[in-house]
């Protein structure tokens, strides 16, 4: 009986701290693609003695800032991880060693490395030495914390979120994320999340600017503006890149793109046929591994986007935020049909209500 009490007051204390980890691990949050982010917190006696975040691909793991806080106090301590700690020398030493070194008696995980050089090894490693380990606290806090990651190192592929506005009568609605922005901040905080967001070249003829995350310090995601047709992109009085993010327009081969959008660090691609697959084949070149793909409601601009993406099941995620207006006409999208089978599929998909009332 009261080894069972004991157990779970374990239980409850191991999702605390893990817990901990991953409020940790979101400081960094868009700052360590293509790393995964991780946080560590290492506690003694009841008492967290030290604390770490990876900031940055390149730059120190978790477990090495939360031991270097934690000093001495390590030893005999328990180490909480949101992720496996590596076993392997990338563009730093393996964390299993820094934990052994530190002499810590228990490495709670929040979930296994999918990263296949490092897979379950380092769970390994530290049981092979005899620290204990315990396996998938708050397993799907953790997995939702790295969503991207995982289904980067798992398929190659970015990961890819669907964004649009409908109205309560299910048309896409042109309510560009700029304007959500003003309604609760939820489009800020969305933008930071992400390497890449994708827009229509409409975005920038009716905007006055390109969408920016506010949060402050925010790493702004590349834009990548899709050209079609006949545009007045160059109209566009502050179509100026702000010096954290990349600007990429991708035409397609019969597109007139001005010789002037090529300036001032804004890269021109050009396809044959604009297509969703051939976008991410040039993130993935580009090292982008997460991509916000972001619809406007006028025109036909991404109606083959978004019909290739559900055809070839290129989405991993969902975003509709309902308007409280009835809207839209036969000039807007009709997406109903397109809606319905994407929410029959997509799993857990968010339908965002609030900040518009
Ligand atoms: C950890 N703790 O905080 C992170 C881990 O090139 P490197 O040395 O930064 O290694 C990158 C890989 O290490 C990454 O793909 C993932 O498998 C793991 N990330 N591991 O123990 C951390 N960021
Ligand atoms: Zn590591």
């Amino acid at each position: 009986h009261i080894t069972q009490e004991h157990k779970q007051e374990e239980k409850r204390d191991d999702e605390y701290y893990m817990r901990r980890c991953v409020e940790l691990a979101k400081k960094a949050i868009g700052c360590t693609s293509p790393n995964p982010m991780v946080g560590c917190v290492i506690v003694k006696d009841g008492k967290i003695v030290g604390e770490g975040f990876h900031p940055k691909a390149g730059q120190p793991h978790a477990e090495v800032f939360a031991l270097r806080d934690a000093g001495d106090l390590a030893e005999n301590g328990t180490a909480y991880v949101s992720l496996e700690p590596c076993n392997h020398y990338g563009r730093t030493p393996p964390c299993t060693e820094a934990l052994i070194k530190a002499k810590v008696k228990r490495v709670v995980v929040g979930m296994v490395d999918p990263n296949p050089i490092v897979a379950s090894t380092g769970v390994k490693k530290l049981l092979d030495v005899g620290i204990e380990v315990t396996v998938g606290v708050h397993e799907e806090m953790c997995k939702r914390l790295n969503e991207a990651y995982i289904h980067q190192m798992l398929t190659g592929k970015p990961f890819v979120t669907l964004r649009y506005s409908i109205s309560l009568n299910g048309y896409l609605q042109n309510q560009l994320g700029e304007e959500a922005m003003e309604c609760g901040g939820y489009y800020s905080k969305l933008l930071q999340e992400y390497d890449a967001i994708i827009l229509s070249s409409m975005a920038l003829a009716e905007k006055s600017s390109l969408p920016m995350s506010k949060e402050p310090g925010a790493k702004q995601p590349h834009k990548i503006v899709l050209l079609k047709g006949p545009n007045s992109l160059i109209q566009t009085p502050s179509f100026n890149t702000d010096a954290a993010s990349k600007v990429m327009i991708i035409s397609e081969k019969n597109t007139i793109v001005e010789s002037e959008i090529g300036h001032d660090g804004i890269e021109v691609v050009s396809f044959d046929k604009i297509n969703l697959v051939a976008i991410l084949e040039h993130c993935k070149r580009q090292g982008l591994c997460s991509v916000l793909l972001d619809l406007m409601g006028n025109g036909d601009d991404f109606e083959d986007i978004i019909k290739e993406g559900l055809e070839q099941n290129l989405f991993q995620k969902l975003l509709v935020e309902v308007l409280p207006l009835f809207g839209g006409d036969h000039n807007y999208m009709d997406l109903r049909g397109e809606v319905k089978k994407l929410m029959s599929r997509v799993s857990g998909a968010s339908v965002l209500l609030e900040g518009y009332f």
